[in-house]
Order: structure tokens, then C-alpha cells, then sequence
């Protein structure tokens, strides 16, 4: 590739639990897409599985970077957001925007607020609220089915869901005005679990799943999103992208299992980022 492509990623630095920008980093870099930092918070650990995590708000310095990289002139191919310290930071974020996205900017929203029909903690419904403000912003935004039924108001259902039930809350979500949204951790037949994606402007529906494992995976949602959203900027097809991205969480998964990582740790990755790299060098 010798058009090295750029983004910026928004995200927290939890520094144990791989999650956030400790994820972002390693996956944007190894699919060779540049990734510049906006840290929107540092955390000693995530806050799901940990007790006891230091926490500082980052938002005071938000805005400084973000005109910082407006006065330098630098162009973004991709802008990709994904846990927010707080609600206000949302509004924070549309600055950002505003300062740092070109016409041509590829804009990725990951509404990380939520898992397993609970809000993360110290978040709520006013997170979800700013949150739906940004869906009008992004061209592709990336919630977990529990993201997706709080975004649309619609009741969480747990385990199995009729295809039917999502293609609802696409369209729901399709009126909160973003390109296209693929919803993740989706299982429609017992032992497989997958995304379900909508382009809104041509009507496309995509459905990729894989085996699934007994649990949950922490930070699996954000592996599949920083991989995701680099491929798109990168210059992959939705289909590709899709494909690409979740046969990479599958793998990470696997490994993360046969070692018997405790889930709250994160996924391990880093083993298979090789293979990840193969897969792209030979797929585009
Ligand atoms: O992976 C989502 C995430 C990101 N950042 C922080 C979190 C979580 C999920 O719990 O706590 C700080």
C-alpha cells in the first residue's frame, strides 16, 4: 500500500484489560492505517470485572489536541470514537469533529456504554442520550445488540434473537441518522454468535457469524470495532471489512479461551495479529 492512510482514534487508556486505545493502537496499527491518539480518559483498568480503578477525565484536553492538529493541517481519513468518560464528552467529540474531520473523513462511532442489557459503570441514560445525538454525525456506527435495543428505546432481550428483531432496531436506529450500523454480539441459532450490518443507503443487509463460546469476552467489542473501522478507512468493502474484522475476533477468541485468560484481562490478541496481517495482504 503506498498511500499511508490516517486516523484519529477517541477513545479512554485503560491501562490493564485490553480494551479502548491499548486495543485501538495494535489493531489500527498492524492493518497499516496510522493512529493517532485522543485519549478521553486514563484509567488504571476497565470498569468491567475490576473493583477499586483510579480515574482521571481527560475532557480538558480534548479540544486543545483536536485544534492543535486543525492548526497543523493535518488530513484524517477516518475519525473513530468509542468510550466516552462522560456525557458532556459527547458534545466534546462534535467539536472535535468539527475541527478535525474533512469532507472525506470516514466517520466510525462505537456507542461503548453498554453489555449484557446493563449500562457500564457510573453510566446511564444520559449516556445513551448523547450518544444518540452522535449516530447523526457518524457514516458507521458499531453497538452491541445492548447498545443497540438502549439507543432505540426497545427492551434488551437476552440469548437468541429472531433476525426479524434486529432488522427492527436497524431500522430504528437507520432514523437516528447514521450511513450504516453493524450490530454486534448477535446470535440467531444456538452455538454461533456474529454481527448483523445494514448499509441504509442501498438497503444492504449483511450477516456474518462464527462459532460462538460460553460467556463473555471482554473488549471483543472493541477488537472487532478498532479492526472494522481500520479496514473501512484502509479502503475495504463493507462485506470485506465485516468478514475480515470477525474472523480476527474469532481467532483472538479462541486463543483467549485455550489459555484460559481471565475474561476481565481482555482478549489475546497479539498472537493472532499475524495471521490478521496475512489475511489482509492477500484478501487487498
Ligand atoms: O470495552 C469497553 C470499555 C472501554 N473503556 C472502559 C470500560 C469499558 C467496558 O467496561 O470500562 C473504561
Amino acid at each position: 500500500m503506498d498511500n499511508l492512510k490516517r486516523m484519529a482514534a477517541i477513545h479512554d487508556i485503560s491501562g490493564l484489560g485490553k480494551c479502548s486505545l491499548t486495543v485501538a493502537l495494535p489493531v489500527v496499527s498492524a492493518t497499516g492505517v496510522e493512529c493517532c491518539c485522543i485519549p478521553t480518559a486514563l484509567l488504571s483498568t476497565h470498569t468491567g470485572g475490576f473493583t477499586g480503578w483510579s480515574f482521571r477525565d481527560l475532557s480538558e484536553e480534548m479540544l486543545p489536541v483536536a485544534r492543535h492538529w486543525s492548526d497543523l493541517g493535518v488530513h484524517f481519513d477516518s475519525v473513530y470514537s468509542g468510550y466516552l468518560a462522560s456525557p458532556e464528552q459527547g458534545r466534546l467529540l462534535e467539536k472535535t469533529l468539527d475541527l478535525i474531520a474533512g469532507e472525506d473523513t470516514l466517520i466510525i462511532v462505537d456507542p461503548a456504554m453498554a453489555d449484557n442489557g446493563k449500562h457500564y459503570a457510573n453510566l446511564g441514560d444520559s449516556m445513551t442520550e448523547s450518544f444518540r445525538k452522535l449516530m447523526a454525525r457518524a457514516d458507521i456506527v458499531t453497538p452491541n445488540l445492548t447498545e443497540a435495543c438502549f439507543l432505540t428505546d426497545t427492551a434488551y432481550r437476552p440469548g437468541i434473537c429472531e433476525l426479524g428483531f434486529v432488522l427492527e432496531l436497524l431500522d430504528k436506529i437507520s432514523e437516528l441518522g447514521p450511513g450504516t450500523a453493524a450490530v454486534t454480539g448477535v446470535s440467531l441459532e444456538p452455538g454461533k454468535l456474529g454481527i448483523v450490518a445494514k448499509n441504509f443507503e442501498n438497503g444492504k443487509v449483511s450477516v456474518v457469524m462464527n462459532d460462538a463460546m460460553e460467556g463473555t469476552f471482554h473488549g471483543s467489542g472493541d477488537v472487532f470495532a478498532s479492526s472494522f473501522a481500520a479496514l473501512l478507512t484502509r479502503g475495504a468493502e463493507l462485506e470485506t471489512a465485516l468478514q475480515l474484522a470477525e474472523n480476527f475476533v474469532a481467532d483472538c477468541i479462541r486463543r483467549t479461551e485455550k489459555r484460559g485468560t481471565p475474561r476481565h484481562y481482555g482478549l489475546d490478541f497479539e498472537g493472532a495479529l499475524p495471521e490478521y496481517i496475512r489475511s489482509i495482504e492477500k484478501t487487498f
